[in-house]
């Protein structure tokens, strides 16, 4: 049972031979999920949807839930003794917990604004070694990332190198238990994930990529279907189970595109790689682009190899920037 589907996710991180500091870290993450969870079904109920009144540091609208999920996080984090850095979405500058191997970045609510209206959410970390001022090097340098996916169910999406893994949360157990193990990416898919109310906005190059993966080309596998929720989270979990892209390009309004590079990009790419698939920025890999804030954007093409290498020769095409 300790490695096979059913197994619990401490049980099966131990089975693996992951070091005990990560393996408590990844368990006080999973206990705040599992706390978000809980808070997320019951948010129409507790008037937990809209906002606080509040911006955040990239000047969105702060949700009561971002708050909330923020502040569980931070606890659950801190208890564990294991994070001495912690950057989040919803904090200005890094907070520092007092000791530990590890830095954490996290995104405690994605997709927010579908708290509004009773759709799919997430929550996304990343895990590097602990770095003084809270910027780490390249995502490659990664020691685990993941997301928790709060839909009709909730799974976690958990890698710490060695392969993509998903569990899932047993609502009566409390428990993240094994579903789906080794999980690898399809190589090309059939739907395609982007904001296509940015259009007017859009380079030419993103502009061609659309219309190559929509064209009346059957021969080619077109066109593919539209697949865009609001969250990433949501999106990228059908990629990484059926194959397709999700993308959110830099465009005339917004030269890094929304998507933040430390704990929204850098994680899901690493999962992504761990899967066998592949996320760019359009000119390099995610892993390698080497940070410099910590709340730095970056546009986003991320799941099958197929389709993000089509769109990274795309957007070549466009030049140098
Ligand atoms: P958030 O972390 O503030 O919720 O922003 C991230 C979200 C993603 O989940 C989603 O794919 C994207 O923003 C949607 O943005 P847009 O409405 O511009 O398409
Ligand atoms: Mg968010």
């Amino acid at each position: 049972m300790g490695s096979g589907p059913g197994a619990e996710l401490g049980e099966f991180m131990r089975g693996d031979g992951v070091e005990p500091s990560l393996i408590e870290l990844l368990l006080s993450v999973a206990a705040a999920a599992d706390r978000i969870e809980a808070l997320v079904r019951r948010a129409t109920l507790a008037h937990l949807v809209g906002v606080t009144g509040a911006t955040n540091v990239q000047g969105e609208a702060v949700h009561k839930l971002d708050e909330a999920a923020n502040r569980i996080l931070v606890d659950a984090v801190r208890a564990s003794g294991r994070v001495a850095i912690l950057v989040s979405e919803e904090m200005a500058e890094p907070l520092p917990l007092g000791g530990g191997p590890f830095a954490l970045y996290i995104d405690p609510v994605d997709g927010s604004s579908n708290a509004d209206v009773n759709g799919s959410l997430g929550s996304i970390f990343s895990i590097h070694a602990a770095v003084p001022a809270g910027l780490p090097p390249a995502g490659r340098a990664q020691r685990g990332s993941g997301y928790v996916m709060y839909g009709p169910g909730t799974s976690l999406m958990v890698t710490w190198g060695r392969g993509l893994h998903e569990f899932a949360l047993d609502p009566d157990a409390r428990r993240f238990v094994l579903a789906r193990p080794d999980l690898r990416l399809p190589p090309s898919g059939r739907t395609y994930a982007v904001n296509s109310g940015r259009r007017a906005y859009w380079t030419a190059g993103v502009r061609a990529f659309v219309d190559d993966l929509t064209a009346d080309d059957g021969k080619r596998g077109r066109p593919y279907s539209l697949r865009y929720s609001g969250s990433l989270t949501a999106d990228l979990h059908r990629i990484l189970l059926e194959g397709g892209v999700y993308c959110y390009p830099g465009d005339a309004k917004a030269a890094d595109g929304k998507l933040r590079l430390l704990y929204e990009a850098s994680p899901l790419a690493f999962l992504a790689e761990q899967g066998g698939g592949r996320a760019s920025s359009g000119r390099a890999p995610i892993l390698d682009i080497i940070p410099r804030t910590i709340h730095q954007r970056v546009p986003l093409y991320i799941g099958s190899v197929a389709e993000v290498e089509l769109a990274e020769a795309y957007v070549r095409q466009e030049g140098a920037r």
